[in-house]
């Protein structure tokens, strides 16, 4: 019995005390500016498709002039399910249309314009593409967003302040029909000669005032609060300055978005790398064509991207922080042509076989610091969830971890992401393999984000190790993956 007295009630009675005492670990503070809830879903996205289809698809031209007739646009056996099916299957999650691109045309019977699919040939004008789309969008679970042209070369009032309201009115009536849409695309080509209603003259536009997009942008979100605007200045997703598919090998989710706007001479590399100590969280989206132009030409039907370089684009989008908006045009049949399916199709098979076995979840992991061992605990990074994040202590800004597997493994891509909904904070890394017992920097980076895959070369290893070597604040690192 005396056990109890000498043992046992000391220890319940030392743990009670360490429980009360304890300080409770309290998770890391916000780095401001944050993402918003659509905007983290644009995150997660990762791929995204546009598709770029119109008079121009006819024409063989990329920028159509405003004056070609409705009847030319005439596809032989659209079928939109087929787009839509081929863009699930091959893992992207939104489809993009140009309802209206430059020349004014609407793929939809508008009601206030006769420069739209109603006056044309195709299906006796009964036809409606945003509507196909729409449905087919439904249809494969894909999310539906709309491109409308702010230039337009058809109309006679483009440049006067009535454009401004038939411009609003044709959002207004996209959404009402076909909405809701997750993203709004605006394209900062603007101005520049045209039809104009017969006027064939040039135009142009102060770019910064005529459009008024704080006001375009308020009518909108009172019937689609969630709505996510793409345009060189966001405010919901900013331009990455190129059409390369490239995002800036540093990339910085924010930016001051002051005195940007669509279409701003000199901004580009700013807005490829983002900056540090921006005002607003406005990732950069990256679009690129799966083939030279944007529109579909048959004399590019050898120019298809192949499956490894969809792969680097992907490295490049996705893999520095972005997601990709991969362009796929529809040729004169209305189908996507086979030789961008075959590619797609082998773009997919290269991110399964590349990127899907983790060979991080099996690692020992450790870390040179901690703010506690559970909640933010070092597990979190290798657990395989996002959600999960090993966090530093608030004054720790830089600090390492460890990665040690039981063989040795090859490593070829490490993916690292950052838990954004507190905010970007890393600056810069490095990553060491462990090769004969000695440490060698493999591989350099400055931010990481949403997330970044680093390509390896040669490394065969049983150790990694990530060193986080400067931070906005302390360190919330959610995943490193191995493959
Ligand atoms: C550009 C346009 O001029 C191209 O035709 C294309 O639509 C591309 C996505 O944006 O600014």
């Amino acid at each position: 019995m005396k056990w109890i007295f000498r043992v046992l009630i000391p220890l319940v009675f030392f743990l009670m005390l360490n429980a009360c005492t304890r300080k409770p670990v309290t998770a890391p503070l916000p780095v401001q500016p944050v993402p918003t809830l659509p905007q983290l879903e644009w995150h997660s996205m990762e791929m995204n498709a546009f598709v770029h289809f119109s008079i121009n698809t006819f024409t063989n031209k990329e920028w159509g002039y405003g004056d070609e007739s409705p009847d030319v646009f005439n596809p032989s056996a659209l079928n939109t399910d087929q787009w839509a099916n081929v863009l699930q299957k091959t893992g992207f999650k939104t489809l993009i249309l140009t309802c209206k691109h430059h020349d004014g045309f609407c793929l939809w019977p508008s009601e206030h314009t006769n420069y739209s699919v109603k006056f044309s040939k195709w299906k006796n004008g009964t036809g409606d593409v945003v509507g196909d789309v729409s449905a087919s969008c439904r249809k494969f679970g894909l999310r539906f967003g709309i491109y409308v042209s702010p230039w337009d070369r058809h109309h006679s009032e483009y440049a006067t302040p009535i454009y401004i309201i038939y411009y609003r009115n044709q959002l207004k009536e996209l959404d009402a029909f076909y909405g809701p849409f997750f993203e709004m695309w605006f394209d900062g080509a603007n101005g520049g000669d045209g039809y104009y209603g017969g006027k064939r003259e040039t135009r142009t536009i102060d770019g910064s005032t005529y459009y008024d997009w704080p006001g375009t942008i308020r009518q909108m979100r009172i019937v689609e609060p969630n709505l996510l605007f793409f345009s060189d200045a966001g405010p919901g997703l900013r331009w990455t300055g190129n059409e390369k598919g490239m995002a800036g090998e540093t990339n910085w989710n924010m930016i001051t978005p002051d005195t940007l706007y669509a279409g701003k001479a000199g901004i580009t590399d700013l807005l490829n790398t983002g900056s540090e100590n921006g005002s607003q969280w406005i990732p950069a989206e990256v679009d690129v064509s799966i083939r030279p132009g944007w529109f579909y030409h048959p004399e590019e039907d050898d120019k298809v991207k192949s499956p490894e370089e969809l792969f680097n684009l992907y490295l490049t989008s996705v893999g520095r922080g972005s997601t990709l908006l991969l362009n796929v045009p529809p040729d004169r049949r209305g189908l996507l042509h086979e030789k961008d399916v075959a590619s797609l199709e082998g773009f997919r098979k290269l991110l399964d076989e590349r990127l899907t076995k983790n060979k991080a979840r099996k690692a020992r992991v450790k870390t040179s610091e901690s703010r506690d061992d559970h909640q933010f605990a070092a597990s979190n990074l290798v657990d395989g969830d996002r959600f999960t994040y090993w966090a530093t202590s608030d004054d720790v800004k830089a600090a390492s971890a460890e990665l040690e597997f039981d063989d040795e493994i090859e490593a070829r891509y490490i993916l690292l992401q950052e838990y954004i909904e507190l905010g970007q904070r890393i600056k810069s890394f490095s990553i060491e393999a462990r090769v004969n017992d000695e440490w060698k920097k493999v591989a350099e980076g400055t931010t990481i984000g949403f997330k970044r895959i680093i390509p390896l070369t040669n490394v065969r290893t049983n150790a990694l190790r990530i060193n986080i070597l400067d931070s906005r604040a302390c360190l919330t690192l959610s995943s490193i993956e191995v493959y």
